[in-house]
């Protein structure tokens, strides 16, 4: 007689209701006893329901993405000729079927109560309750640790596999057996370098970062689902490129704007008349112009095979302009032909079009160096991210009255309070080295503190 037996969910702990996240065998298996049969996933964790014996499975009562309790059925097993009766975890059932190669007391019981049992009776399936398990922490992960169930992760091990270079397409990012072998085939059939560049970003230097923390935030208080708008979807991919492909350093300096400052108050009347403002940011765009002219590696980009840097004669500057849909920057033509006046028009009018969502895609091309000046909101200091394919970008900061310790001009020897503007250069370390930034933000300070020099 051979026994088939109702595998059914054990006790799951504390778990009311899991996720059947895995199938790992099939109709027609043999499976060993304590071998695994599913996987189930909390939200808390991942198991394996291992089977209490070894057999034939017969038929699966469940499919993936089934919920399953303590006591749902898996399937049924028929046990092997050999194998000592199963054991029942409560409420596991037993089906009995004829059998004439099975002796009735071939198993003799070890289960707690099977010595109460008649002797004629069908043969208990008596073994102790399987554990569950090995529990698996998923949503209180260290963000180091792949999500794979253990027996994705016994599989990765078997073939060498590195989970953490593994790319999940599961639910949650679960790396599943599938990934594994798409990950070990990859590796085999591409060249070492080759492979190693698919992982890699631009640049070609392949980063292994640990899965992205999965946390339902809702568990610890109430939130709210906002989409990013087209423009922070579109300039965030670009930001992020930009951030991981170009070593960025930035170099900090500050000018001193004070005789700048007073000049711009008495020469804003005409403007005003005009309906616009003479903004710092004109004169900071005339001046970036005339630094620019002095130091061309700034006013350039790299070719694409990276072995020529490409000297623009032209200075089309791009000014970051925050707008409620996100930051877009558009690009001031040929500034360098421009006077302040010009220009400070110009800011207008570019600023109110991005603001009012009418700038034009050639808007924003073409240029060649870049502004993002927070002057008007506050900080002391920034790190801009450069705008590809510049090779350098300007970041400005609230200018503020400071002691300065004077060493020239008749005030030497005092400290003596003066408008001092903070600059941030974030520079292209590829391109440009460390003593030329600070000659260029040296530069474009002593410009500031006396704008005649952007006549010379
Ligand atoms: N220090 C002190 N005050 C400054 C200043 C500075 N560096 N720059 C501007 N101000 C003052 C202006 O004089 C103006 O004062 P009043 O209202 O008294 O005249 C006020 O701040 C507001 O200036 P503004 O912002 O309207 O004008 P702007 O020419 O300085 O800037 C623009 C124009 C379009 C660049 C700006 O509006 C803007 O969008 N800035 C944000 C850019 C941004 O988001 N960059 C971040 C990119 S990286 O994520």
């Amino acid at each position: 007689m051979s026994t088939v037996t109702e595998i059914k969910v054990p006790d799951i702990g504390d778990f009311k209701e899991v996720d059947v996240i895995e199938i790992l065998v099939k109709p027609g298996d043999t499976v060993a006893k304590e071998a695994s049969l599913i996987t189930v996933e909390s939200d808390k964790a991942t198991m394996e329901i291992p089977s209490p014996a070894a057999g034939v499975v017969k038929e699966l009562r469940v499919k993936l993405g089934d919920k399953v309790a303590e006591g749902s059925m898996i399937l049924l097993l028929e046990a092997s000729a050999d194998e000592a009766p199963v054991p029942q975890p409560p409420g596991t059932a037993e089906i009995s079927a004829p059998s004439a190669a099975a002796p009735k007391s071939a198993a003799p019981s070890t289960a707690p109560g099977a010595a109460s049992e008649p002797a004629t009776e069908p043969p208990a399936v008596p073994v102790p309750r399987p554990a569950p398990v090995p529990l698996e922490p998923v949503a209180e992960v260290p963000a180091f640790k792949p999500h794979a169930s253990p027996s994705v992760r016994k599989f990765a091990r078997e073939l060498g596999a590195d989970l953490a270079k593994v790319r999940g397409s599961g639910p949650k990012g679960r790396i599943t057996q599938e990934d594994v072998q798409a990950f070990v085939k990859g590796v085999l059939t591409q060249a070492p370098a080759t492979a190693l560049a698919a992982a890699a970003p631009a640049g070609g230097v392949p980063f292994n970062l640990p899965e992205w923390p999965q946390v339902d935030f809702a568990k610890f208080g109430p939130v709210e689902l906002k989409p990013l708008s087209r423009i922070k979807k579109l300039s965030g991919a670009n930001l992020h490129r930009n951030w991981i492909s170009i070593p960025h350093v930035t170099q900090f300096d500050e000018a001193d704007i004070t005789e700048l400052e007073a000049f711009r108050k008495d020469s804003g009347a005409a403007s005003e008349k005009q309906g616009f403002k003479l903004t710092m940011l004109a004169f900071l765009i005339k001046a970036c112009v005339t630094a620019l002219r002095q130091y061309p590696e700034f006013n350039a980009s790299l070719d694409p095979a990276g072995e020529n840097l490409v000297l623009k004669k032209y200075f089309h500057i791009g000014v970051a302009v925050d707008t409620p849909d996100g930051l877009v920057v558009p690009v001031i033509r040929d500034a360098d032909r421009k006077g302040v006046y010009e220009l400070a028009r110009e800011l207008a009018d570019v600023s109110k079009l991005a603001r009012d969502r009418k700038l034009k895609p050639g808007d924003m091309q073409g240029g060649t160096f870049s502004i993002s000046s927070l002057g008007g909101i506050g900080g002391t200091a920034f790190t801009p991210i450069i705008n590809a394919p510049e090779v350098a970008i300007l970041g400005v900061s609230r200018s503020a009255m400071r002691p300065v310790w004077m060493s020239a001009k008749g005030e030497a020897g005092k400290f003596v309070p003066r408008l001092m503007l903070p600059l941030s250069l974030s520079y292209d370390h590829r391109v440009i080295d460390g003593a030329a930034a600070a000659r260029f933000t040296s530069y474009l300070a002593s410009v500031l503190s006396d704008i005649r020099r952007s006549l010379l």
